[in-house]
């Protein structure tokens, strides 16, 4: 009997749970930001045009989770690292994956000074309100009343501040063509649609594009499923408004035309 050979093999997706299970501890929201981000790049089709960067913090842990081109920074150099490979090749898609601690703190000014140039590169933050991977101290992002490793009677706005509000800050210094939006991963496919946009508008190379994700991280929280899913979708959501902050016009054209 003839056999018959599959000369071409199928391409595999870019995001592969069955051979590559993550590495995020139980309850864990960036192995669902990942998920959604890989989902959008399968639909978009740039898995072999696509590098992918990972900070230092939980994001590292993504580091060989995707079947694409990555590179791993320095803590809070994502943005800056994948900024030269963008402008060192505009053909590429560039995607800078960082913590609230590696974009609003140690790499705020990467941030600013990228999204003030408009550099066309996609940059993906996961807000989960701490400095997880060395134990759970105040990050910008930590919630007023909220008790760290470093704030053990809860965050003073008075003293510590204010939780920081990253799309809205880059939503003001932007400029034309640039997309913003903050997502959660308790409306994942809301998340998605924000992240294939954000791509979408760096393949037509039209400015910088930013996705916030409202993340969880039950091990530092202390908090058991219930607990988890009610900080994030009561307190940080209350606090963090979810939605598009920033769309060019051709992106909301393309999508009246999908519709
Ligand atoms: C230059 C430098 N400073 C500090 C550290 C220590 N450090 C490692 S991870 C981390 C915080 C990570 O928090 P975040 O960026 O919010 O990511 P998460 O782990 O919460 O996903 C810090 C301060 C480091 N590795 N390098
Ligand atoms: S410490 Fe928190 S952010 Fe890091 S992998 Fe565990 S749950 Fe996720």
């Amino acid at each position: 009997m003839a056999v018959e050979l599959e000369l071409e093999p199928k391409m595999p997706n870019c995001w592969d749970p069955a051979t590559k299970p993550h590495k995020f501890c139980p309850g864990c929201g960036h192995g669902l930001v990942l998920k959604a981000l890989g989902q959008a790049i399968d639909e978009l089709g740039i898995q072999d045009r696509v590098v992918f960067g990972c900070d230092i913090g939980c994001s590292l842990l993504s580091w060989d989770f995707f079947n694409m081109d990555t590179v791993q920074t320095h803590h809070g150099r994502t943005t800056p690292v994948l900024v030269g490979v963008k402008r060192a090749n505009p053909e590429l898609i560039v995607i800078a994956y960082m913590g609230d601690g590696g974009g609003y703190a140690i790499g705020s000014q990467h941030l600013v000074n990228a999204a003030n140039r408009n550099d066309r590169i996609t940059a993906i933050l996961c807000n989960n309100t701490n400095y997880a991977m060395t134990g759970g101290q105040m990050a910008p992002t930590t919630m007023p009343g909220q008790k760290t490793e470093t704030t053990p009677y809860g965050r003073d706005v008075n003293d510590q501040g204010y939780p920081m509000l990253g799309p809205e800050m880059v939503a003001a210094i932007t400029h034309e063509g640039s997309y913003v939006a903050r997502g959660t991963v308790s409306k994942l496919r809301t998340l998605k649609g924000y992240l294939k946009k954000a791509l979408a508008n760096q393949i037509a190379g039209r400015g910088f594009s930013f996705v916030e994700a409202l993340s969880t991280c039950p091990t530092n929280w202390r908090t058991n499923a219930k607990q988890t899913w009610a900080f994030l979708e009561e307190q940080m959501q209350g606090y963090f408004p979810v939605g598009e902050l920033k769309v060019p016009a051709e992106l909301q054209t393309a999508e009246r035309k999908e519709e």
